[in-house]
């Protein structure tokens, strides 16, 4: 496709091109997009609005939520809920799921993260949106509930994520490829930009909080010691990039080559990143792009999630890496 592709036509592709990527899944896409410049506006501006700052509230997560994490969410929440299009959806921000407007609901569950990596936001370091699209597992959605938000990420209709960096960047897949469009402000369009995105087999960076180290365990330590070594032969030693925004890490590793790991510590004994909103969607997004994506043990996309919000260890990015970070979480180095 030429460089004015926009991100609709794109969806409108898809639509044509695959049955399961229906006009409702398509509508989905079309109002993240929507809400994602709206989000957009507003991280640019947030220097100027005076709209930094703690909004005093916490999280479900038990974070202090800022300001703009709550415009984010409220903007996607009512950037989706305006058309009924869905038969729930969950976000980091809410306890619980939220529904519809009665009689006006869509067969499709979404899940974010409306703002990931909001402790940089008044840093001007980039954040994310990050969404996962599943199928309502009954015929009624009148009759949906919390099960249907709890699919294996396996099953995922769709998944994106937006970055708001330097530019701003829409990477999204129905599970056929990987494609990144580019804002331009002066059209207020998504371009084409990143077509089939596919991930190289090994990087040269990883990505790990290493002020964890004494928390982490000895298969991470000495994963992340193997990373340092070096061998010319295997690229070695990596180099450590680490912005502490899980969307700015995951999009620079998909693009260069690279691995992030979030391993269980003592302070998060089950990792941090979440699973329904984080870990499953860029799961999708890494595997389609020929990357892994593992808990260490078990493939992300083939955990059975028991609650909206739970957390999991992560290691993702490029296949090669990641299977040698399992060799040495299972003892096999
Ligand atoms: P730490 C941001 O709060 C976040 O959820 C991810 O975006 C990021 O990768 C991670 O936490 C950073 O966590 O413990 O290294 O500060």
């Amino acid at each position: 496709m030429n460089k004015l592709t926009t991100i609709e036509s794109h969806f409108l592709q898809q639509q044509k091109l695959y049955p399961e990527v229906n006009h409702e899944v398509t509508d989905l896409l079309h109002d993240v997009a929507f809400a994602a410049k709206l989000v957009r506006r507003e991280v640019v501006r947030a220097g100027l609005a005076d709209i930094l700052g703690l909004a005093g509230t916490t999280n479900v997560q038990g974070e202090e939520v800022k300001k703009l994490d709550l415009f984010a969410n409220e903007k996607i929440i009512s950037a989706i809920g305006q058309h009924g299009r869905f038969a729930l959806m969950g976000s980091e921000e809410n306890d619980s799921v939220i529904v519809p407007p009665k009689n006006d609901t869509g067969n499709y569950v979404l899940l974010f993260d409306p703002l990931d990596g909001s402790s940089n936001i008044d840093v001007n370091v980039s954040v994310g949106t990050i969404f996962s699209i599943y199928r309502i597992k009954s015929d009624d959605p009148g009759k949906a509930s919390l099960d249907d938000c709890l699919q294996k990420g396996a099953e995922q209709i769709a998944a994106g994520y937006v970055i708001y960096g330097s530019s701003v960047v829409m990477v999204y897949t129905t599970g056929h490829g990987v494609h990144g469009f580019t804002y331009d402000p002066t059209i207020g369009e998504f371009l084409l930009s990143h077509e089939n995105i596919v991930t190289p087999e090994r990087g040269k960076y990883y990505s790990a909080n290493e002020g964890s180290w004494h928390e982490f365990n000895e298969g991470t330590k000495r994963f992340l010691d193997y990373l340092k070594e070096e061998d010319k032969a295997t690229g070695r030693p990596y180099s450590t990039r680490y912005i502490g925004s899980f969307v700015a890490d995951f999009h620079r590793n998909l693009l260069t080559g690279g691995v992030f790991i979030y391993p269980a510590t003592k302070k998060h004994k089950n990792g941090k990143l979440r699973l329904m909103y984080e870990a499953n969607p860029m799961a999708f997004i890494c595997e389609q792009a020929g990357g892994r994506a593992t808990d260490g043990e078990r493939r992300i996309l083939d955990i059975q999630p028991e609650e909206l919000h739970q957390r999991t260890p992560l290691y993702i990015g490029s296949k090669h890496d990641v299977l040698i970070a399992e060799e040495f979480e299972q003892g096999k180095r």
